[in-house]
């Protein structure tokens, strides 16, 4: 009972390559694709604000206008602008500790960040349109959120 095929002694071996490439294939493909996908740190909610169509006319603005943010929760502000008019973000006044931020110029599409940890009032503008294109920003501190447990009752 002689079952090897002397005629065809590749086709064997061709097929089980073949599942090897395949195999390997899969592999190298997992391998380039896992590393891509870091251990997602925790992400930081972010606080949008944004720049709408027709800002820098005296009638828009920042929006929202007044955001309220809480330090450890969401005070990353990001900005963006979609206006097709360029715009900046400046700080104007901002608490005692707290470090001013200024974006280069945001065209359509584009986007600046802060992170801001001193909590306290920061107003801030845009450099092309001053005077008008104001906002503000509250930023809470992280302790605010615990402070109802220390009432003692007594
Ligand atoms: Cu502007």
């Amino acid at each position: 009972m002689e079952t090897y095929d002397e005629g065809k002694p590749g086709r064997g071996f061709f097929m089980l390559a073949g599942a090897i490439m395949i195999i390997v294939g899969v592999l190298v493909v997992a391998a380039l694709v896992v590393p891509i996908q870091p251990p997602t740190p925790k992400a930081t909610p972010k606080s949008g604000i944004i720049m709408p169509s027709g800002a820098g006319n005296d009638q828009l603005n920042f929006s929202p206008k007044r955001a309220v943010v809480i330090v450890g929760v969401n005070n990353t502000v990001v900005w963006t602008n979609e206006d097709t008019v360029d715009h900046t973000v400046k700080s104007e006044t901002i608490p005692s500790g707290a470090v001013g931020f200024s974006s280069d110029i945001l065209s359509k599409g584009q986007t600046f960040s802060v992170t801001l940890t001193v909590p306290g009032t920061y107003t801030y503008e845009c450099t092309i349109h001053p005077g008008f294109m104001q906002a503000t920003i509250i930023v809470v501190g992280p302790t605010n959120s615990t402070s109802m447990t220390s009432a003692s009752g007594a």
